[in-house]
């Protein structure tokens, strides 16, 4: 058994709802949820559009780490993600991301550290992305991440003091 932390997050449609379903099919299919945050709203990271909600979720799992990802794609998929359309979108505005009803991202898989082609955990950008910390926050403060050793809690109090120390707090 493996514990998986999944971020799962959505700007369009009924998000609520969505993140809902998001997580009694990640039950299902990837394993029991031990525990969830709350959903938490923010600005959209990194291009502009509706605001987003965010949920942080600790799973308990058999499943293997790329098999995560090929359950939580599938339940993407299920709820309305539209890859093709995204792409489209992406080549059409230029933006690095665009909208989508949801996204359920790896953050971590016990304290494994993977590259590989199709995945990389700890997410790459998560000491970036407050929006990723906040819920994490709530639910599991005091744990390290495998490579820099920082707590999630100093992960975020080292990024609210860098973008406070930036005019403009970008
Ligand atoms: N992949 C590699 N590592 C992982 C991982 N740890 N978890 C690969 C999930 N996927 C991982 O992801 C692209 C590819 O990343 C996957 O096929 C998988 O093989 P995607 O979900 O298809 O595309 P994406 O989400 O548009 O791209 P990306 O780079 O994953 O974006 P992020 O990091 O998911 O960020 N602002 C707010 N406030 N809240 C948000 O939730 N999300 C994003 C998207 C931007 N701004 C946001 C939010
Ligand atoms: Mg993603």
């Amino acid at each position: 058994m493996a514990r998986v932390v999944l971020l799962a997050g959505g700007n369009t449609g009924d998000v609520k709802r969505t993140l809902q379903s998001a997580q009694q099919l990640v039950n299902d299919r990837v394993g029991a949820v031990l525990r969830c945050s709350h959903r938490y709203e923010s600005e959209p990271w990194g291009f502009s559009g509706d605001r987003f909600s965010n949920q942080a979720l600790e799973v308990s799992t058999d499943l293997a780490p790329e098999e995560v990802l090929d359950a939580v794609q599938r339940i993407e998929c299920e709820l309305g993600r539209n890859r093709a359309a995204e792409t489209l979108e992406k080549a059409r505005t230029g933006a690095a991301y665009v909208s989508r009803p949801i996204d359920i991202d790896i953050l971590f898989y016990d304290d494994a550290v993977i590259r590989s082609e199709r995945l990389t955990v700890p997410h790459p950008r998560l000491a970036e992305r407050e929006f990723a910390l906040v819920p994490l926050c709530e639910i599991m403060r005091g744990r390290r991440h495998p490579v820099s050793g920082l707590t999630v809690a100093q992960m975020l109090g080292a990024l609210r003091a860098q973008s406070s120390e930036q005019p403009c707090g970008k």
